[in-house]
């Protein structure tokens, strides 16, 4: 029997400046209308809707070098920090809803503050440890990784709108799962760094099972830490998740996505959580949309100890026949 946290706190920022489209500041909308705070409550939590956070955009927020809306995606990070920290702190498994992936620096911070021991474990089709010199895009929702990372302090130009953060994270603390679409920059980081990645090509050789397994060792060598769960929904395959704003091909099925939030629960380390990119005004037509949504929301309820055997809410006995 794994220990269960007995209260999930869930958060939602509505918030898209980290990339150029619009829609993905109704992510958290969309992924609540797919039955997320029913679906956790069935799991025995008590659940704490924390409602989403108000982001104040600045009037006026020039590019820095090539880098899109650094104040704004800065000083929303900020808050979700904060807030963050503050669930965690009060005792809260922590399941925040995106908005784009810009922030997870707010979101991993925050945990930071309360857990300085965290691992990240990061599922994605990309690995977002751009910095602002070797972006190709200038969008921050490909960079978050890079400002976490104590290695590359000397790396990261002085961007406003980011001067509360530090860097908090080592290399070895994290673990990518599904990448297949990694830039230059972003290989050379990954190598010289020697950050433990399992590409989709790692899945197709090991199998989701052994690369689960491997993570874990990874991670938790010395000791048992807590996880914080960085999960874009465009790891999964665009046929599974096509309303997200940069979908690769190749991606996670559905069983390979589901196991392995499963062993993260199974862990009974999972401290917070992340879920994002699911930009509704993508999809193609509502049916993409409410599939994209309602996979969310199984990914956070497998996280959470959804199980496919059926045993999670214990029931004492089968009523009698009368
Ligand atoms: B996401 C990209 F260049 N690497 O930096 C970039 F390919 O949060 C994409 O993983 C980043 O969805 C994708 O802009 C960010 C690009
Ligand atoms: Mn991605
Ligand atoms: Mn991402
Ligand atoms: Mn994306």
């Amino acid at each position: 029997q794994q220990s269960r946290a007995q209260s999930v706190a869930v958060l939602g920022a509505p918030f898209s400046r980290g990339q150029k489209r619009r829609g993905l500041e109704h992510g958290p909308k969309v992924i609540r209308e797919a039955g997320l705070i029913e679906r956790l409550s069935g799991l025995d939590y008590s659940v704490h809707d924390f409602g989403d956070l108000n982001f104040h955009h600045p009037e006026k927020d020039e590019p820095y070098m090539e880098v899109n809306s650094p104040r704004t995606v800065g000083a929303a990070n900020k808050a979700l920090s904060g807030a963050v920290s503050r669930a965690i702190g009060a005792g809260h498994t922590l399941v925040m809803l995106g908005g784009d992936h810009s922030l997870a620096i707010g979101s991993v911070s925050g945990h930071a503050q309360q857990c300085p021991d965290l691992c990240l474990i990061w599922v994605d089709a990309h690995a977002d440890i751009n910095t602002p010199m070797t972006s190709p895009s200038g969008n921050l929702h490909g960079q978050p990784v890079a400002f976490m990372l104590k290695e590359l302090q000397d790396k990261m130009p002085a961007l406003p709108g980011f001067s509360w953060l530090k860097p908090f994270l080592s290399a070895r603390d994290l673990v990518y799962i599904g990448l297949r679409d990694v830039d230059p920059g972003e290989y050379h980081l990954l190598k010289n760094l020697g950050v433990q990645y399992f590409t989709m090509r790692d899945i197709d050789r090991l199998g989701i099972q052994r690369v689960m397994e491997a993570t874990f060792d990874h991670l938790m060598a010395r000791k048992q830490r807590p996880i914080h769960l960085s999960f874009d929904i465009d790891a999964f395959d665009p046929s599974l998740a096509p309303a997200t704003g940069t979908p690769v091909n190749g991606g996670l099925t559905y069983r390979e996505g589901i196991y392995l939030t499963e062993e993260i629960h199974n862990t009974g380390l999972l401290s917070a959580m992340d879920l994002v990119e699911v930009n509704p005004v993508l999809g193609a037509n509502p049916e993409a949309v409410d599939a994209t949504a309602s996979l969310a929301v199984d990914v956070i309820a497998s996280s959470l100890g959804q199980t496919r055997e059926g045993a999670h809410v214990s029931i004492d006995e089968i009523p009698v026949a009368k």
